[in-house]
């Protein structure tokens, strides 16, 4: 079920829990401002969610609270993943869903990282 992007932090939610330790998750990368692992129900060879340390329900909320740190921070490691996975060239994707209207079902900020293939249009 879609997310209200405007709602409170819930500190309970799924990818909180990862953060925390308190259920598994495959980690491929960690540092100060984010963690990205595995998705559990992979669309692509390379399916990684890259997601900030701080709670942020949305990239509304991210873009609008987070210090400037936190925010480069975030989309440093998000590069740093990709060049890891050795996604720079042949290329890949990132997609994230923000509320309602874009799917999004994890009220925790995160940004999919896609690739490993051709990954044909975008996604509908
Ligand atoms: P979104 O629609 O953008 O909120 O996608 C949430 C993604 O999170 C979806 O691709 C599946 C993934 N996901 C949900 N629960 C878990 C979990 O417990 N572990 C992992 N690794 N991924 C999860």
């Amino acid at each position: 079920m879609p997310i209200d992007a405007t709602q409170p932090y819930d500190a309970d939610n799924i990818f909180a829990r990862i953060l925390r330790g308190e259920i598994p998750a495959k980690r491929v990368y960690e540092d100060e401002h984010a963690l990205a692992f595995h998705d559990i129900a992979p669309q692509a060879p390379v399916h990684v969610l890259v997601i900030p340390k701080g709670a942020y329900v949305s990239w509304d909320d991210f873009s609008a609270r987070a210090p400037d740190a936190e925010i480069a921070g975030f989309v440093r490691a998000v590069g740093h993943v990709a060049r890891e996975h050795g996604l720079v060239e042949p290329g890949y994707r990132l997609l994230a869903n923000i509320g309602g209207h874009g799917g999004q079902e994890v009220p925790h900020l995160h940004v999919h990282l896609f690739g490993g293939a051709p990954l044909g249009p975008m996604l509908a």
